[in-house]
């Protein structure tokens, strides 16, 4: 009965995972040992919330061997979480902090994505940004396994210039909270510019990372050359989305280029997270639409992409 008892008045702790820093242009423990990320991004909280469960995130780290996952908060788009109203936000919230308990249960690192797109520019919504963030920070900030990423794809032509004025306050808000957590910065052109990112970082703060997205269908070694470039300049570079289909997330994949773009984060360290979890019928899900089942999958309910994303989880 003491133990029951002793059992019962357990709190759920904060993760036991180690924070991670970052060391060049790499993640590291407390150790200084360089770590991979490598995980798998829901689809929209708004259209799939579903995916956001403890059992699927558990057989992501056990059978799928991914200990990191990200939680795509869509501001704009759907019932996004700036176009919605207070009730919207609210239900937004908790699945986000369903996806956080559900992560550090499982042992993952777990992404916290502020994912403007239709609104290309991340100043659009900059003063809701910093509430959430500091809302965030100040939840989790013992949470050694939540990373910060502040907005998913600028686009529509924002300037690294304007992106870097919404990151310097995105970032203090963050910061405001939490000293230590790892921060994601998105960069111009959809997260492809990090070339330009890399001439004028965000100075003043540590644990910065820069995003980086590609679509292996559309993006190939024009894209790996402006990356190559950045890490040349010395920033750190997180893939925090990517793909083997066309960029629209549907169309037909490109395994090859995907190879080729594996070899590269791999060579150079670099954390990968693949899109999407979802069974929506377009080539970027993970599931097939024909499976409705939200965990425990079998590799025959798993589409192309999903199986040959598989493989590269659990590669050594
Ligand atoms: C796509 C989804 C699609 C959804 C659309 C919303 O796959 O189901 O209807 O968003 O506009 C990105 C974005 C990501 C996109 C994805 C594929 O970050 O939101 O998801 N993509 O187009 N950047 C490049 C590709």
């Amino acid at each position: 009965a003491l133990f029951a008892f002793a059992l019962e008045c357990t709190p759920v702790h904060a993760a036991k995972l180690p924070r991670l820093k970052v060391k060049g242009t790499h993640l590291v423990n407390s150790k200084g040992k360089t770590v991979q990320l490598k995980g798998v991004s829901t689809h929209g909280l708004s259209w799939y919330p579903e995916y956001v469960n403890q059992k699927a995130f558990s057989h992501m780290k056990k059978k799928w061997k991914a200990n990191a996952v990200r939680l795509a908060l869509y501001t704009s788009d759907y019932n996004g979480y700036c176009v919605g109203d207070a009730a919207n936000r609210k239900a937004l919230e908790k699945r986000i902090d369903n996806g956080v308990k559900y992560a550090t249960k499982a042992g993952m690192y777990v992404i916290i994505d502020w994912h403007i797109l239709s609104d290309g520019n991340p100043k659009t919504y900059e003063k809701e940004a910093v509430a959430f963030f500091k809302k965030m920070a100040s939840k989790y900030k013992k949470h050694t396994n939540v990373i910060y990423e502040i907005c998913n794809e600028p686009n529509g032509g924002t300037s690294w210039q304007d992106i870097r004025g919404y990151a310097k306050k995105a970032v203090k808000a963050i910061r405001s909270k939490d000293k230590n957590a790892v921060i994601l910065i998105g960069t111009p052109n959809w997260s492809q510019d990090v070339d330009i990112a890399a001439e004028n970082p965000v100075k003043g703060y540590k644990n910065l990372m820069y995003v980086l997205h590609f679509y292996a269908g559309t993006h190939g070694e024009y894209l790996r050359q402006k990356a190559q470039a950045a890490l040349d300049a010395g920033l750190p570079l997180f893939v925090s989305e990517f793909g083997i289909s066309e960029a629209s997330g549907d169309g037909a994949l490109n395994q090859e280029e995907g190879d080729r773009w594996m070899e590269f984060l791999k060579a150079n360290k670099i954390s990968y997270i693949g899109w999407n979890l979802s069974n929506k019928s377009e080539s970027s899900a993970l599931i097939k639409p024909s499976c409705s089942k939200t965990s425990n999958w079998k590799s025959s309910d798993l589409t192309p992409w999903g199986e040959w994303l598989l493989k590269q989880l659990k590669r050594k």
